[in-house]
């Protein structure tokens, strides 16, 4: 079978962003691969974190990603701190990834803009570390949103050096993209895509958000003065946005929007977007409480699955290094 890897990086709370472009696919996907879903606490570490809100944001994205449909006794669920060789193979795709590589990346521009008081190193070689991720399992698929596709670039060209100098060391992977979803955008600038660590908490709709709170963010959702909605991204971004929500969780596509909401108000489109996005919600709200009841479960998971990762990600850090011509341990 055909291995997957996916991951979330544990920065926060997960929005529907990360939902409708990243877990939603995983879902979809899980039965027909061999699935690896990290939770990537070293990747959050290129911003300053809270040590107790980040150990329980980061424990929670696991039992969300069981609450949204992932078997834990079936796909490997991990925590990414738990496997060394990720930090292992991180440094030697280091010394594999240029420096010209790695400025071109919008995502290191973005990030560095917002953090301009803590532009690390890591922030720099997060593409690094991310190919690590995905190169150790011989990953053949990586479901991701449409802004990590020049990580996977990276990623894939660092995976063909490397094999063209040692042989087939990597599999190059696939990046799969979602057809609609692959980019929500903020509900206050909807310019920008929805993100979890946005300051702005009425732009973002978190996965933990009640039905109340999703309803009041979606009556507030950045649109236009027409009145019409259409779907144009160029000229109407915050109602095409709405509309992609709108058109994931209920399955319509853009024209049968258009002429469901013709003739009636904004309001009436943003009310139904809003209680469609509560309604997918619900279900998911009670499986994470009874995950979180039963603590034991999620424990046994973590535990198990940190030891099926290592097996899979030391396999291929032992060839790596063979390869390299690093001395073996005796
Ligand atoms: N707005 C989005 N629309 C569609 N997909 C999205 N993803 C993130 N935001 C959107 C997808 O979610 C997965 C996990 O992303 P990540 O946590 O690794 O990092 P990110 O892309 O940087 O996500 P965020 O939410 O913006 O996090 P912060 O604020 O921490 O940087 C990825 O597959 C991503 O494409």
């Amino acid at each position: 079978r055909k291995v997957l890897y996916s991951g979330m990086q544990a920065t926060g709370k997960l929005t529907i962003g990360n939902y409708i472009g990243a877990l939603k696919n995983w879902v979809n996907l899980h039965e027909e691969y061999d699935c690896f879903f990290g939770v990537m606490d070293l990747h959050s570490l290129t911003v300053r974190q809270n040590p107790t809100e980040f150990r329980q944001n980061a424990r929670r994205i696991y039992t969300q990603y069981v609450a949204a449909g992932l078997d834990p006794k079936k796909n490997c669920i991990y925590f990414q701190s738990h496997v060394p060789a990720h930090a292992e193979l991180g440094w030697v795709l280091d010394c594999f990834t240029y420096m010209g590589e790695l400025n071109r990346m919008t995502q290191f521009k973005d990030k560095s803009a917002k953090h301009a008081d803590n532009i690390n190193a890591g922030l720099f070689t997060y593409p690094a570390l991310m190919a690590a991720d995905i190169l150790l399992y011989q990953s053949d698929l990586v479901p991701i949103g449409a802004d990590q596709k020049q990580h996977l670039e990276i990623c894939r060209d660092v995976a063909e050096r490397f094999n063209n100098i040692y042989g087939d060391v990597f599999t190059i992977p696939e990046g799969y993209f979602p057809k609609t979803g692959a980019r929500i955008m903020s509900l206050a600038e909807p310019t920008k895509k929805m993100s979890k660590s946005d300051e702005n908490t009425n732009a973002t709709i978190y996965l933990v958000d009640d039905r109340d709170t999703i309803i009041r963010k979606f009556k507030k959702a950045v649109t236009d003065s027409d009145a019409e909605v259409r779907y144009d991204t160029e000229n109407k971004p915050g109602v095409s946005n709405l509309m992609e929500i709108y058109g994931v969780v209920t399955g319509k596509s853009m024209d049968e929007i258009a002429k469901e909401f013709d003739g009636k108000g904004y309001g009436d489109f943003k009310l139904a977007v809003g209680e469609s996005v509560a309604d997918m919600l619900d279900p998911f709200h009670q499986r994470c409480a009874e995950l979180e009841k039963d603590k034991t479960f999620i424990d046994e998971c973590i535990k198990e699955n940190a030891e099926k990762a290592s097996y899979f990600a030391n396999k291929t850090l032992r060839k790596v290094h063979k390869k390299l011509g690093l001395t073996e341990r005796i």
